[in-house]
């Protein structure tokens, strides 16, 4: 079974760990957001694709869920004392894989070159393309200003209140060689439990991924990322809070209901099912916490297991 992914960084890959085990991993082919990638000391920094890449490489640090597992940050310090930002947080390891990506651009590669290398290297079996080889960039506009995606996420811990967010690149930009083939293709296409304001939608605004997507609405299912009205990882609740959206599983279900024919939502929100169908989504109940290694597993093969349901017709 050809399965293609969507996917942002730490609540995607914990699912993808999952997929990589439950299925050769060799069919699966990931999509990933690079809405997130920050210019930073020069280096290009594209945090999804790495979060993506160390987790099925099995080298990511298991505490963050983002960089190398003991890595150091000597060369961060040290910037420090040239006067650079140390905020966001390279580690030595890291900025390996920072340094190689960026080199590789400055040579005239592209970045699914870029990213093709680089799984290569870690041992990574299943593809990962970015949704685009142009720079997309993620801006926030926010009470305070408007704000590059890791300056609101991770500079300023995602405080300021938002009030509008921008896809800057995103509708000039063309999908990354393999994309749209991936998605023609697929037996079936996941939509992993991410941000679906931050992590998901930069992947739909860029040039017909969104129209792929929706063509093929019967074989796509969607995790909720939220679980008993709130984000396991990350400000997706905030972040839809003040935007004005429900912040529940149906709350997701509304923003994806043209796009996505099911939705695996938690035991813990079993009572929002009727209202989802209701909408023309399906809805699948099952555990949707993933803890453990063997809970990602889980989750992965259930979700596959979906894909032989028929889903719910188009909404009216
Ligand atoms: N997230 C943080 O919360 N703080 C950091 O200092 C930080 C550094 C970092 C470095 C490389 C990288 O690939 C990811 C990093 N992240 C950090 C994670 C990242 O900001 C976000 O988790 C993703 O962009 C969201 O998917």
């Amino acid at each position: 079974m050809g399965i293609a992914a969507l996917a942002g960084g730490v609540g995607a890959s914990k699912l993808l760990f999952g997929l990589a085990r439950a299925m050769p991993p060799g069919e699966l082919t990931i999509v990933v957001n690079t809405g997130d990638d920050i210019e930073m000391h020069g280096l290009t920094i594209c945090p999804d694709l790495d979060i993506v890449t160390y987790t099925l490489a099995g080298v990511v640090n298991p505490a963050t869920g983002w960089g190398i597992d003991g890595d150091t940050f000597a060369a961060r310090d040290y910037l420090g004392r040239y006067g650079r930002e140390t905020w966001f947080n390279l580690g030595d390891r890291d900025l390996a894989t920072h340094i190689h990506r960026t080199d590789m651009l400055h040579r005239g590669k592209t970045l699914s070159e870029c990213a093709e290398s680089i799984r290569r290297a870690l041992g990574v079996k299943a593809k990962i393309l970015p949704m685009s080889d142009e720079p997309v960039r993620t801006q926030i506009e926010t009470e305070n200003g408007l704000l590059p995606f890791q300056h609101y996420l991770v500079k300023h811990r995602a405080a300021p209140r938002v009030t509008k967010i921008h896809f800057h690149g995103a509708e000039s930009a063309e999908p990354a060689p393999g994309v749209l083939e991936a998605i023609a293709a697929a037996d079936g296409i996941v939509i992993c439990p991410s941000n679906p304001l931050i992590s998901i939608r930069p992947i739909l605004a860029v040039t017909g991924i969104r129209d792929a997507i929706a063509a093929r609405r019967a074989d796509v299912v969607a995790i909720s990322p939220i679980v008993g009205g709130a984000s396991l990882k990350g400000p997706s609740d905030k972040m839809m809070a003040e935007l004005g959206l429900e912040v529940s599983a149906l709350g997701v279900a509304r923003m994806y209901r043209d796009i996505v024919g099911r939705i695996i939502i938690d035991g813990a929100d079993a009572a929002l099912q009727t209202s989802i169908e209701e909408l023309g989504v399906a809805g699948s109940v099952t555990g949707t916490v993933m803890r453990t290694g063997e809970d990602k597993v889980r989750l992965a093969a259930y979700t596959l297991t979906q894909f032989k349901k028929k889903a719910s017709s188009a909404p009216a």
